[in-house]
């Protein structure tokens, strides 16, 4: 917690659903029956879920009541004009698309950018965001820093892009490039913010070779707090200022409401350009529906509007940020090696490290999240070989990512720093006997985004 000013959580608590934590020799059996695979796990044999920050956060009395001013019209619902010119205040852009998350306008706008063989640049592409670029038959590149890369050293900013990169990319790719992407916070390398520095870099090196740039904008908010922090010339400016600067460089955004929307539900589509624009409501209508509701209801419309505007309070952040700190402070004085520093949504676990005798073949990442589970009823998600992996077309070689981590997710406005503790104590538990911990093999998995539905054994 911030040691100047005396500041706990900048709201009270008005309902509780209950938790309940169920004995070990119960959650042996379970993650057995889930196949080892923690999205198979019943949420009522889970103690605290810290399985992802998307769609879980809890919504505020406000967004409650907003629910009830739901206008449910098919065509022109008046939630739809408010949360349009709730984005339009916020980010500046002159079109949006409204869709149920953020896959959908992932989908939508990777279809009417990409042709075939086409590039698509960007800091690190999301898992979801990677699957959509290939099912487009489009080439994802990763171009973060080096520093991203490792996981112990502190850098302000390891979502930055590397610029000279990017540049020599361009300088040969120009031709076959489709648009820029830029994920803030950087989800796969450790939720990492991207400085002001360096998306007024991209913006001025894509305008130098006609490319477009696109934002994905799921953890806008938590992004423009890191810069407050810690770029220079932004402690004096405002949230909105810093977000309004930060869209102000991007022809536009996909964002998936689920996380810094406040919302369990909802994305949107943003753009400048009229023809992508027209592009884009076509798909929605076959897709998702009118271009006033796209696959949600009025009353998730409101609701989403109300959460854009609590999301860039900065109480709220502060709160928000130092709850993830402060869980990684903790993992970090009992010397579990995890990404420095943390990030906006979650605390990352350098799994190959953490489990240095079981190679990256027997996924570490996803055996710390089965053993945390095991300890202490905690649910976490693997962010590696197990999500990430893939077969070299050319070689049949498997090549997998450089991180392996095991992602410790924390919904927004959830869980209290009790809960914190008890996460880092079932850690520290599971790093006291680590060297017992065998690996895991895959017994079965599906072709795209495996990680949600493989099965595995015990090596
Ligand atoms: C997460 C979820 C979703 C996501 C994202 C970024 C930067 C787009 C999307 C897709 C996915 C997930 C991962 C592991 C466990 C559960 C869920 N991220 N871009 O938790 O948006 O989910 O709304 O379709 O992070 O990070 P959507």
């Amino acid at each position: 917690m911030n040691k100047e000013t005396i500041q706990a959580e900048p709201f009270k608590i008005k309902m509780v659903e209950p938790i309940r934590l169920i004995p070990r020799s119960e959650r042996e059996a379970r993650i057995e029956e889930a196949d080892y695979n923690v999205f198979g796990l019943k949420p009522e044999d889970v103690y605290i879920d810290l399985l992802t920050d998307s769609g879980t956060s809890a919504m505020s009395d406000r967004q409650w009541a907003g629910l009830m001013m739901g206008d449910e019209s098919y065509a022109g619902s008046r939630n739809f004009d408010h949360l349009q010119q709730t984005i339009k205040e916020l980010m500046g852009f002159k079109y949006v698309v409204p869709t149920h998350q953020g896959r959908p306008a992932e989908n939508i706008l990777t279809a009417a950018l990409i042709k075939p063989g086409q590039k698509v640049p960007g800091n690190t592409h999301f898992d979801s965001t990677m699957a959509h670029i290939l099912q487009k038959k489009g080439v994802p590149v990763n171009l973060p820093i080096p520093e991203a890369m490792k996981t112990d050293i502190y850098h302000p900013f390891k979502g930055n892009v590397d610029i000279k990169k990017l540049e020599s990319f361009l300088e040969k790719e120009k031709g076959n490039t489709s648009f820029f992407l830029m994920t803030v916070t950087n989800n796969t390398g450790g939720g990492q913010p991207v400085s002001m520095g360096n998306i007024r870099k991209v913006r001025e090196i894509t305008s130098k070779y006609g490319i477009p740039f696109f934002f994905d904008a799921a953890r806008f908010a938590e992004n423009a707090y890191f810069i407050k922090e810690r770029e220079e010339g932004y402690a004096d400016k405002s949230i909105r200022e810093i977000v309004w600067e930060m869209m102000s460089y991007a022809d536009g955004c996909t964002m998936s409401a689920k996380k810094d929307g406040l919302v369990n539900m909802g994305g949107f589509i943003c753009m400048n350009d009229e023809g992508l624009y027209e592009q884009c409501c076509e798909m929605l209508i076959l897709l998702e529906g009118f271009i006033t509701y796209g696959g949600l209801s009025g009353r998730d419309l409101e609701a989403l509007a109300i959460g854009l505007q609590e999301v860039v309070e900065e109480d709220y952040l502060r709160y928000r940020i130092e709850q993830v700190r402060y869980l990684g402070s903790r993992l970090m004085d009992a010397g579990i090696p995890i990404i420095n520093p943390t990030g906006g949504h979650a605390v990352y676990v350098d799994a190959k490290a953490f489990l240095p005798h079981i190679p990256q073949s027997q996924f570490p990442g996803q055996v710390t999240a089965v053993e945390l589970y095991i300890e202490a009823g905690v649910r976490s998600s693997e962010i590696g070989a197990v999500a990430f992996a893939r077969k070299d077309e050319e070689t049949g070689e498997v090549v997998y990512p450089e991180l392996e981590l095991t992602r410790l997710a924390i919904p927004r406005r959830v869980y209290t720093n009790r809960h914190m503790d008890v996460v880092a104590e079932g850690l520290e538990r599971v790093s006291r006997r680590k060297e017992s911990v065998r690996g895991l093999k895959i017994t079965w998995e599906p072709d795209v985004l495996r990680h949600f539905m493989a099965k595995f054994a015990r090596l």
